[in-house]
C-alpha cells in the first residue's frame, strides 16, 4: 500500500527565509530520504486568479481588502484537488505560505479575524508547520526588502503580532503541530534543525489521515 505524503508548511512574515528553507527541506526529503516530494507556493501566481493577485502585490492595481482576501483564499481552493491528489499518491508537499498568511496579512489590515479565517475552513490541513521568526527590524535588513506592497516595518510588526498571539499553537489550529524556529541564524543551522525534525516525525504522521482546517 502507498503511504500518503506529508503536507509540510512554512509560515512567517516577509524575509524570514521561508523560500530558502522550503528549497532546503525539499532537497533533503528527495535527496537524503529518497522520498517523492514537490514544493508549492501561495499565492500561486501562475493561475488567472494568481495573476490578479500578482498585479496587486506589485502595486499595479488597487482592490478592496476583502475582495483581495477572497482571491487569496480562492487561489488555495483552486489548488485543493491537486494537493489531495499529490498527498494520496504518496508525494510529500513542502508549501511556502498558506491559510495562516492569508489570515495574518488581512487581519493586520483591520479585517475581523474570524471573518478572515472562515473561508479557509475545509481546506486540507498541514501536518507540520514550521513558523520562522526573528525581529522585524532584522528581517527588514535582508536582501531585496522593500519592493512589494506590504514591505513596511510597522505593518510587518502587526502581522507578526497576529501570527504569534492568534495563530501559532492556538485552538483554531488544533491537531496541527507548529514548530517555532529561530530564523536569525546561519541558513545551514536552521535547515539542519528542520531536517532532523522532519526525520523524527514523518513516520508517525504518515499513518494519520489527512485533516481539514476547522
Ligand atoms: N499574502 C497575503 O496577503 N495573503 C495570502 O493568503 C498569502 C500571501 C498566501 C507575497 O508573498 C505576499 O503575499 C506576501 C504575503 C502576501 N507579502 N508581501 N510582501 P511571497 O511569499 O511571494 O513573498 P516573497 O517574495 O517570497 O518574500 P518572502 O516570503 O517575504 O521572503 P522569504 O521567503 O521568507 O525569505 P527568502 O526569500 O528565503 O529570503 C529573503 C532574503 O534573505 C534572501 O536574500 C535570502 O538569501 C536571505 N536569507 C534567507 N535566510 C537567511 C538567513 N538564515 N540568514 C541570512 N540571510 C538569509
Ligand atoms: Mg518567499
Amino acid at each position: 500500500m502507498i503511504k500518503r505524503g506529508l503536507f509540510i508548511l512554512f509560515e512567517g512574515v516577509d524575509r524570514v527565509g521561508k523560500s530558502t528553507q522550503v528549497q532546503a527541506l525539499t532537497n533533503h526529503i528527495s535527496n537524503v530520504q529518497k522520498l517523492q516530494t514537490k514544493s508549492l507556493r501561495f499565492p500561486d501566481r501562475t493561475t488567472p486568479i494568481g495573476q490578479i493577485i500578482n498585479q496587486y502585490l506589485q502595486n499595479a492595481t488597487n482592490m478592496d481588502d476583502r475582495a483581495l482576501h477572497l482571491l487569496f483564499s480562492s487561489n488555495r481552493w483552486e489548488a485543493r484537488d491537486s494537493i489531495l491528489e499529490l498527498l494520496n499518491n504518496g508525494t510529500n508537499i513542502v508549501v511556502d505560505r498558506y491559510s495562516y498568511s492569508g489570515v495574518a496579512y488581512s487581519a493586520a489590515k483591520g479585517i475581523d479575524f474570524d471573518w478572515c479565517y472562515a473561508c479557509e475552513k475545509g481546506l486540507p490541513k498541514p501536518d507540520l508547520i514550521f513558523y520562522l521568526t526573528m525581529s522585524s527590524e532584522d528581517a527588514t535588513k535582508r536582501g531585496e526588502y522593500g519592493g512589494e506592497r506590504y514591505e513596511k516595518l510597522d505593518f510587518q510588526k502587526k502581522i507578526k503580532q497576529i501570527y504569534e498571539e492568534k495563530l501559532v499553537d492556538q485552538p483554531n489550529s488544533k491537531q496541527t503541530t507548529w514548530k517555532i524556529i529561530n530564523a536569525n541564524r546561519p541558513i545551514d543551522e536552521i535547515s539542519n534543525e528542520i531536517s532532523s525534525i522532519f526525520d523524527s516525525e514523518f513516520k508517525n504522521i504518515q499513518s494519520s489521515p489527512i485533516g481539514k482546517l476547522e
